[in-house]
């Protein structure tokens, strides 16, 4: 009754006597209670006011109960039964050093718009991005901060952080003027991991942190496919090397520039006698890299993006995408 680390997840279920690392599931239930309980004693409350307040707490309960349930009638209650005691506040104290009630202030996933009239983020275009803010408590929150972040290069964030001085109980608000910017050099079909960090301050939680993830991918992929089978072997000094094909079926759309990458993954002796083809329904040949892979340790990623193709493939602009596409590979020395 002294597991005072232990920390709830309300993603999980707890099992009688069920263990979790560095606790049992009861631990975590019986932790706050006997140690509201030893406090609440402690400042001359009879321990019989605990008691009936526990068993109070109970009465209505269904099923399919958790603890995050338990721990707010068990709230309710001691609001009810001693409305001028510490017992709240103290029972309060325990349950959020266990994570067990819910943040007072929510944060809804994101949401786009103006996406232009394809309603798809696309280089470019500096996306309106909203979040849901709620405040679930019975009290004003203040000092809130949302900060968006992302690691991927040619994304930013204006507004940001968003900020708001207070947030009355029971309120809610969806965030304004908050815009994802995406440069023109982001490729197409890129996925931007970001995320949106809130904080706030609450009278009875204290200065809290939390965040979340979300992702969009930039365009809409119009056809992609993966070689049925792959790991061919590459025969040492051929200049025939090795020939596979892809067919695109009934796909009316034409190459668009920049719109196509083609990806690799070789695991060869030595990269820089690799001669890489790739050869449009057309007939047009691309070379992707001509003995020129010699600097790289694996060949592993996007033609172009990871690496740069010898000639462009802009040469296929305006093609049909429909047909067979034909990757060569070949090892062009000893
Ligand atoms: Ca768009
Ligand atoms: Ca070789």
């Amino acid at each position: 009754m002294d597991r005072l680390d232990a920390r709830y997840d309300p993603d999980q279920s707890y099992g009688a006597h069920q263990a979790f690392t560095g606790f049992v599931a009861d631990e975590l239930w019986s932790t706050p209670l006997f140690q509201a309980m030893t406090t609440l004693v402690g400042q001359g409350v009879p321990k019989s006011e605990v008691d009936t307040l526990v068993i109070e707490s109970h009465f209505g309960l269904g099923a399919g109960v958790t603890m995050r349930d338990l721990a707010l009638v068990t709230l309710q209650a001691a609001r009810t039964l001693y409305p001028d005691g510490a017992h709240e506040s103290v029972f309060r104290t325990n349950f959020n050093r266990h994570g067990l009630l819910p943040a007072s202030l929510s944060l809804s996933e994101p949401t786009l718009s103006n996406l232009g009239d394809d309603g798809v983020l696309d280089p470019g275009e500096f996306a309106d991005i909203s979040f849901g803010l709620q405040n679930n408590s019975t009290e004003t929150v203040t000092n809130v901060s949302l900060i968006l972040s992302t690691g991927v290069s040619g994304v930013s964030f204006n507004n940001n952080p968003y900020t708001v001085d207070s947030i009355a109980p029971a309120q809610g608000l969806t965030s304004t003027a908050i815009v994802m910017q995406v440069e023109e050099s982001v490729a197409c079909d890129t996925l931007i991991n970001y995320s949106a960090s809130l904080n706030y301050d609450s009278p009875t939680d204290g200065n809290v942190s939390l965040s979340v993830l979300s992702e969009i991918r930039v365009g809409e992929r119009v056809w992609g496919q993966q070689l049925d089978s792959p790991a061919l072997a590459v025969p040492d000094n051929d200049v025939v090397g090795v020939e596979d094909a892809l067919t695109a079926i009934n796909q009316p759309q034409t190459v668009g520039l920049d719109n196509i990458r083609v990806f690799v993954d070789i695991g060869h002796s030595y990269n820089g006698d690799l001669v890489i083809a790739l050869i449009s329904p057309a007939g047009t040949e691309v070379i992707l890299a001509n003995r020129t892979l010699g600097g790289f340790n694996g060949v592993e990623g996007f033609f172009p993006g990871d690496f740069d193709p010898q000639e462009s493939l802009a040469v296929l602009n305006g093609e049909p995408l429909s047909g067979v596409w034909r990757l060569r590979i070949a090892d062009l020395a000893v």
